[in-house]
């Protein structure tokens, strides 16, 4: 990770993740249909570039905070899909014990902070991790994806306006795929892009286009060393468009299969990728199969692992919920309780 896009071997590598992302969605489609899969799912197909050209440009220390669309992200990331669909299915050997699930998928080895089915809410998540490295004078950063949707919600301006007055090392990803559940975007902003937002908060406001992973992965390696370098937030906003509903099951009545079609053919992040490398005689049609052979071969064992993991035991429910022991707690305590002033808080 880290990476310039700039070898053959790293841009098939950036096209397998894309392939992977696409392959994951399709089987989370199908089990989702056969009720394997419990609760709600929101797939990002569509929207493979944006995932891959940001969490390329990152490191592996580097935070990202996601939504309720966070498969794309969280492979991208290095999340393994095994595990990731094990947390799916609510699977013992999924990355949260199963209590997760595809909409508060988690892994903080891997720099995942977590999906937020709250709208706006990785915003705000992504400023506190952005305090912690200030705090700490780290040398990473964090990214926060969030949808066009989120922008129109209360707790994703305060958080922005924060990072962008304390000069705090995050990027704010901002994937336009123009509709929030079933409201065009201009049904809901009276601004046409998104990015002319961010001069509200004196940071730089880019827009990329999302179905091209190299943009993407420019204009991200530029923020991000922005933000490491202490010249604080970049608001990127990704044009993109999702191919499947809001949620799976959603019958769409607010736009046509036409439009739908339209992205698929002429826009298509993988195919527009995929076309390029073998123009540049990067890529022979046997080398995009045997990428796609071996993807699918992952995803079939991903899928058995998933399927044959363990049910949480009913007693892990209580599983992290409660810290069991707070050092900074306790002394805090103990400092408030040797002043004779509790400070007015109810510890
Ligand atoms: C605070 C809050 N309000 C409403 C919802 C219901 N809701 C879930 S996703 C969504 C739309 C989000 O749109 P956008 O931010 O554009 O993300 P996208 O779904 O397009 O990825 C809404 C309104 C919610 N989860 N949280
Ligand atoms: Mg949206």
């Amino acid at each position: 990770m880290t990476e310039t896009l700039d070898t053959p071997e790293k841009r098939r590598s950036a096209l397998r993740t894309m392939v992977l992302i696409r392959e994951f969605e399709n089987h989370v489609r199908d089990r989702f249909a056969d009720n394997e899969i419990p609760g709600f799912v929101h797939l990002s197909q569509g929207q493979e570039a944006v995932a891959v050209g940001v969490c390329t440009a990152l490191s592996r220390d580097d935070y990202i905070t996601s939504t309720h669309r966070a498969h794309g992200h969280s492979l991208a990331k290095g999340l393994e899909p095994d595990r990731l669909l094990a947390e799916l299915y609510g699977k013992a050997e999924g990355h949260c014990g199963g209590r997760g699930g595809s909409m508060h998928v988690a892994d903080l080895d891997e720099g995942m902070l977590g999906a937020q089915p709250i709208v706006g809410a990785s915003v705000p998540l992504g400023t506190g991790a952005g305090i912690t490295a200030q705090l700490s004078d780290a040398d990473w950063m964090a990214t926060a994806f969030c949808g066009d949707g989120s922008v129109a919600a209360g707790q994703v301006h305060e958080a922005i306006n924060l990072a962008a007055t304390w000069q705090l090392p995050v990027v704010f990803v901002v994937e336009n795929n123009q509709y929030s559940e079933g409201m065009v975007f201009d049904e809901q902003h009276n601004v046409e892009d998104v990015a002319e937002m961010a001069s509200a908060y004196g940071i730089p406001g880019e827009i990329v286009d999302g179905q091209d992973v190299t943009a993407v992965n420019e204009t991200m390696r530029a923020a991000r060393e922005r933000a490491l370098d202490g010249d604080g937030p970049t608001l990127i906003e990704a044009k993109t468009y999702r191919y499947r509903g809001h949620f799976e099951g959603d019958e769409q009545p607010y736009r046509s299969q036409e439009e739908v079609e339209d992205w698929r053919e002429n826009r298509d992040p993988i195919d527009n990728y995929r076309e390029r490398l073998a123009a540049a005689g990067e890529l022979t049609d046997e080398e995009f199969e045997a990428i796609r052979t071996e993807v699918k071969a992952v995803m079939a064992d991903a899928v058995e692992f998933a399927r044959n993991a363990d049910e949480p035991a009913p007693e892990a429910a209580y599983d992290d919920v409660f810290v069991e022991e707070a050092p900074e707690i306790d002394a805090f305590r103990e400092r408030m309780a040797a002043d004779g002033d509790n400070g007015g808080v109810g510890l």
